[in-house]
């Protein structure tokens, strides 16, 4: 199977992220990456290799134009001000009920302002080396769907940063543009048909889901921690189904935190049956390895043995995949469970488990 990934991923080390008020150690690092080549190494079933290049028109088909311009420029922004900033970070964000009755703000000149008027939380950080590396992850994603349109069943993208809470204009949740959504929109238009994407991190993929929340020609099917308690909290709420011409494309199955193994399989029935019974055409997978027991920020709690056959249950749908890399925190068993994920939706049989290095 072919691996796609790009070292401009690890450019990209934000110095903390701030959470409950505080700054602390971020979770999203590039040592995750690391995990997952050291997992994926020295084995002949995986062919790692670099991403093509599509320049910005995929991305513009999904994001406001003036967002890629914002993430393109505003490192710069800020060293032309004279401030000195260790990473960007909004202070002032923009709440809808700032505006409530008065129609929409326009984009503020100051940086402080900018930031604020794209990102939604204080956990997305931009240093210098993000727009790259976002760019890359775009690049990644579109060179798997390519493999895929050309032909391959499977394929996986190992995009860093993560994309699924990236809206059409706004960016967090760590994530900046959109990758998983940007491949699905893509296909559209390469295959002409639709396409499903199954997001299968434990955060709901609010970005996603709000990109093609008014298309019947991309099926939405998400499973996550209810987010009444869980980040993104304001989207994945089962009453959440689509609207206009999309209705009944979107659907959400929010799981209570602690759920496990059992819970899970039966919600992915639901999602597996949802999609089996839509057109036929290419799942997007956003794999997120979050939902994992041991996460330190992911709520749900799936053994390290689930992953292999929740993907086989996925390949059974016998529809392309592209499998593209969103969360999964737990670093030292992160890589572990992405090449239990893969074998599993590459149907290779059951077999002893390498030791990982760091892990036992
Ligand atoms: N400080 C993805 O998994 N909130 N994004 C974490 C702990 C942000 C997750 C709370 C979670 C974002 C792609
Ligand atoms: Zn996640």
């Amino acid at each position: 199977m072919q691996v796609i990934q790009s070292p401009l991923q690890a450019g990209h080390e934000v110095p903390f992220e701030v959470a409950r008020g505080r700054p602390i150690p971020p979770y999203e690092v590039s040592a995750r990456v690391a995990s997952i080549l050291a997992a994926l190494a020295d084995d002949e079933r995986f062919s790692l290799r670099a991403p093509d290049g599509f320049g910005p028109e995929p991305i513009v088909a999904v994001h406001e134009p003036r967002l890629l311009r914002y993430l393109e420029r505003a490192w710069k922004e800020w060293r032309q001000v004279g401030t000195t900033v260790e990473a960007i970070v909004p202070d002032t964000i923009l709440l809808p009920g700032l505006r409530d009755g008065m129609g929409t703000a326009p984009e503020p000149e100051s940086p402080s302002g900018r930031v604020g008027y794209w990102c939604f939380d204080t956990m997305t950080a931009i240093v210098e080396g993000t727009y790259p590396a976002a760019r890359a992850a775009v690049e990644v994603a579109l060179t798997a769907a390519r493999l895929v349109a050309d032909g391959e069943p499977l394929a996986y993208g190992l995009c860093r940063p993560p994309g699924h809470h990236a809206g059409r204009a706004m960016f967090g949740g760590y994530c900046y543009l959109n990758n998983a959504a940007i491949a699905a929109e893509w296909l559209v238009r390469r295959t002409g048909g639709p396409v499903a994407v199954l997001d299968l991190d434990v955060h709901h993929g609010n970005g996603t889901q709000q990109i093609f929340y008014e298309r019947e020609d991309v099926l939405y099917v998400s499973l996550h921690a209810d987010p009444a308690t869980t980040f993104p909290y304001f989207a994945g709420y089962a009453s959440e189904t689509g609207s206009g011409r999309g209705r009944g494309a979107t659907l959400n199955l929010p799981l209570p935190p602690g759920a496990g193994d059992e819970d899970y399989g039966l919600a992915l029935e639901q999602a597996l049956d949802r999609i089996d019974g839509s057109t036929p055409g290419p799942v997007v997978v956003s794999l997120g390895l979050d939902t994992y027991e041991e996460d330190p920020i992911g709520p749900l709690r799936l053994t390290a043995g689930a992953f292999r056959p929740i993907a086989a249950r996925v390949a059974a749908l016998d529809r392309p995949l592209v499998v593209l890399q969103e969360g999964g925190y737990h670093v030292p068993t992160l890589g572990r469970n992405v090449r239990s994920w893969l074998l599993g939706a590459a149907g290779v049989p059951d077999e002893p488990e390498r030791g990982i290095a760091g892990a036992d």
